[in-house]
């Protein structure tokens, strides 16, 4: 891994591996719609960018950004299916909804990742407000769905 990788703006697309063989899956969560549709046609447009084929992508949706880690689950446990990318959008709201749930989708997709052996991608934004959530979801800070993308193909190629 670079040693030059220390913040976003080293996020490169250098050398990315030969994906045209890989299969794919995203998994994103239904909450917040707005913000996850355009975090899911992020990471769809840059896996097609960066070599994917179409057929090689498989979709599926979650009621919320709690069940993303059962939704991941059921995609790595497939033999033919080569890394998953989660995407949800968890806004701050005024309980402690938003830390469990937050902490639960860390915790259980890096289980799963680490059970599966295989890239499983937390592409889930937990803004303060609807306007920060997109300003990540192809406003003014990027689209954080393209990442996730990135960051799936890049894990492919350790
Ligand atoms: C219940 C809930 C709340 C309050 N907020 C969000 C949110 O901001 N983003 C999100 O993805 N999901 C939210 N949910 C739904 C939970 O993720 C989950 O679907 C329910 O708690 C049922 O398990």
């Amino acid at each position: 891994m670079s040693s030059a990788l220390k913040n976003l703006s080293d996020f490169t697309t250098d050398n990315l591996p030969d994906v045209s063989g890989k299969t794919f899956a995203i998994v994103v969560s239904e909450w917040n719609t707005d913000v996850t549709h355009a975090l899911y046609s992020g990471a769809y447009d840059t896996l097609l960018t960066y070599g994917a084929k179409e057929e090689n992508i498989i979709s599926a949706k979650v009621p919320g950004s709690f069940e993303l880690s059962l939704g991941a689950q059921k995609m790595a446990q497939q033999t033919n299916i080569d890394a998953v990318i989660c995407l949800g959008c968890v806004i701050q709201g005024e309980t402690r909804h938003f830390d469990f749930i937050c902490q639960a989708v860390a915790d259980g997709i890096t289980h799963v990742s680490l059970k599966y052996d295989k890239p499983v991608i937390f592409g889930v934004l937990t803004p303060n407000t609807q306007e920060q959530a997109m300003d990540r979801a192809g406003g003014k800070h990027g689209n954080k769905g393209d990442e996730a993308a990135i960051t799936a193909i890049k894990m492919l190629g350790i």
